[in-house]
C-alpha cells in the first residue's frame, strides 16, 4: 500500500496583509488561538517582506525564569497557592542566582539548532527581570537581592551569539486588585496600565534592537480573550509607541491587537492543512510547567522532532520552552535533550531553515513537505505498516532525482498514476526519514 497525497497545494500565500488575516478570524486552522482576532490599524503590522526573516528562523528557545523558580512548582504558584503579594515578594530576598550566565543559555540554544530566543522579562507575578523605574514599588531584579539587570545580560548574550532577541512581557500583574475588577477599581487598574506602558517603553528604549515582542496576559480577570480587553489596554496606542522605538519588531497577537503572527500553544499534535500566514507553535520541553518544576516530564526526542517537522511543514515556527532553576541553570537533562535535537538539525536542518511549506499538503500522522528553490524536502514521521512507497501528487514540476538527505539515492518511478518514491527499509529512519528531491 502506498500513501496517496491530497490535491496539489496552491501558491503559498506569502502576501496576506493584516486585513486578509483578520478575515481569517473564522478560519478553522487547527490549533490557532483566535486567528486574526483583535484591533488593527494601518501601519501597525509588518508587511510580508519584513516578516520573511522571522519565517526563516523555524526554531527558537522560550525561557520562563523568575522568582517562581524558587518554589519550583511553576510560574502560576503565586495565584494557584493564593500567596498574598507581600508574602510572595519575600522570595526576592532569596533570589541571588549564583550561576546565571546568559551566554550559557545562548550556547545551549545554538547547540540545539535554535535561531532566536524569547525570555520572560516579567510574568503575571509582577517581578521585573530588569532595572525598572516604571515597576510598581520597584519590584525588580535590580532593586532586590539579585541586583542585576537580567534583560540587559540576556539581550547582550543573544547578539553576541548571533541569535535574534525576543522579549516576553505580561501586561497583567496579579498584585493589582484592579486587574480582577477593572470597572469596579478603575484607579488601581489604571496604575497597572501605567506600569505596562512605562515598562514596555523601558524594554523597547533601553536594550538596543529587540527583534520580537511576545505579549502574554492581556485578558482581564482571567476571562475572555486579549482582544476583549483592548478597550482597557488600548493596544493600538501601546504598539504605536513600540514601533516608534522598534519599527521592525515582530509583535505577537496577545496585546489585543492583530499580531504579525498567530500562535498555537501547548503540546497537542499539529495537524491539518498548511497555514498560509506566519504562525508559531509554543510548548514546553518539560510538560509540568513553563517555569522551573522539580516534576520532570521531558518530551522525547521523537516527539520534539515530530512536532518540529509537523509545524514547519505547515508553515510555522516552533518556540520550545525551558525553565532554568533558581540559580539560572538549565537542568542538565534538558540541555542533553536539546543537544540531541541540535544533532538532528545539523544533519537535516537544510530541510527546515529558510524553507516554506509545500508544494503539497501534509498527510496527518505520516508526512509533509517543505520547499526551497529547486528542492522539495519530505519529512516522513511514519510509513503505513509494510509500505515503502510514497505516491506524489501532481506538483506542477518534474522530480528529476531524489535521495535520503545526507544519504543514498531513492528510486523514482514515473507512470500514468504519477510519481512514486520507492525507499528501501534501511533508508527509513524511525526518528524521521528526510528526503531531498530535485525538481524542475
Ligand atoms: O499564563 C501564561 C502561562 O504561564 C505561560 O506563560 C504561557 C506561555 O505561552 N502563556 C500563558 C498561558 O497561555
Amino acid at each position: 500500500m502506498s500513501l496517496f497525497l491530497s490535491l496539489p497545494f496552491g501558491v503559498y500565500a506569502q502576501n496576506m496583509g493584516a486585513d486578509e488575516r483578520k478575515s481569517m478570524e473564522k478560519a478553522n486552522y487547527a490549533g490557532l488561538k483566535n486567528p486574526g482576532n483583535g484591533v488593527s490599524a494601518a501601519g501597525l503590522n509588518l508587511p510580508p517582506e519584513k516578516m520573511q526573516w522571522w519565517e526563516d528562523q523555524k526554531f527558537g528557545m522560550f525561557i520562563h525564569w523568575g522568582l517562581y523558580a524558587i518554589p519550583a512548582t511553576g510560574e502560576w504558584t503565586m495565584f494557584n497557592q493564593k500567596i498574598p503579594a507581600d508574602e510572595y515578594a519575600k522570595l526576592a530576598d532569596q533570589f541571588k542566582p549564583k550561576n546565571f550566565d546568559a551566554n550559557v543559555w545562548a550556547k545551549v540554544a545554538k547547540d540545539a539548532g535554535m535561531k532566536y530566543m524569547v525570555m520572560v522579562s516579567r510574568h503575571h507575578d509582577g517581578f521585573a527581570m530588569w532595572n525598572s523605574a516604571a515597576s510598581y514599588r520597584h519590584f525588580d531584579s535590580w532593586e532586590t537581592a539579585a541586583h542585576r539587570d537580567f534583560v540587559k545580560e540576556y539581550t547582550n548574550a543573544c547578539r553576541k551569539a548571533g541569535l535574534k532577541a525576543g522579549i516576553y512581557y505580561s501586561p497583567l500583574d496579579w498584585r493589582f486588585p484592579g486587574y480582577f475588577d477593572p470597572k469596579g477599581l478603575p484607579e488601581n487598574a489604571a496604575l497597572m496600565k501605567k506600569q505596562t506602558y512605562g515598562q514596555v517603553e523601558e524594554l523597547m528604549k533601553n536594550y538596543g534592537k529587540i527583534d520580537i515582542l511576545w505579549y502574554d496576559g492581556g485578558w482581564l480577570a482571567h476571562k475572555g480573550s486579549d482582544a476583549d480587553a483592548a478597550w482597557f489596554w488600548e493596544p493600538l496606542k501601546l504598539n504605536a509607541m513600540v514601533r516608534k522605538y522598534q519599527p521592525d519588531i515582530v509583535i505577537n497577537p496577545r496585546s489585543g491587537m492583530v499580531g504579525d503572527f498567530e500562535t498555537n500553544e501547548g503540546g497537542a499534535a499539529v495537524k491539518g492543512p498548511i497555514i498560509p500566514i506566519p504562525w508559531e507553535k509554543c510548548l514546553n520541553l518539560n510538560g509540568s510547567s513553563w517555569g522551573y518544576n522539580t516534576t520532570q516530564n521531558l518530551m522525547s526526542l521523537k516527539d520534539i522532532i515530530t512536532m518540529l517537522v509537523n509545524t514547519v511543514d505547515r508553515g510555522g515556527n516552533m518556540l520550545l520552552n525551558i525553565g532554568p532553576d533558581p540559580d539560572g541553570v538549565i537542568p542538565p537533562a534538558h540541555v542533553a535533550r536539546l543537544k540531541e535535537v541540535g544533532t538532528w538539525l545539523k544533519k537535516y536542518g537544510e530541510s527546515i531553515y529558510a524553507t516554506r511549506p509545500g508544494p503539497f499538503q501534509p498527510v496527518d500522522g505520516f508526512y509533509g513537505a517543505t520547499q526551497k528553490g529547486n528542492k522539495v524536502y519530505i519529512h516522513i514521521v511514519k510509513m503505513p505498516d509494510g509500505s515503502s512507497e510514497i505516491n506524489l501528487p501532481q506538483i506542477g514540476k518534474t522530480v528529476t532525482s531524489g535521495k535520503v538527505l545526507g544519504g543514498m539515492p531513492i528510486k523514482i518511478l514515473h507512470d500514468q498514476s504519477g510519481t512514486r518514491l520507492v525507499l528501501t527499509t534501511d533508508q527509513l529512519d524511525p526518528l524521521c526519514t528526510t528526503l531531498e528531491l530535485n525538481v524542475k
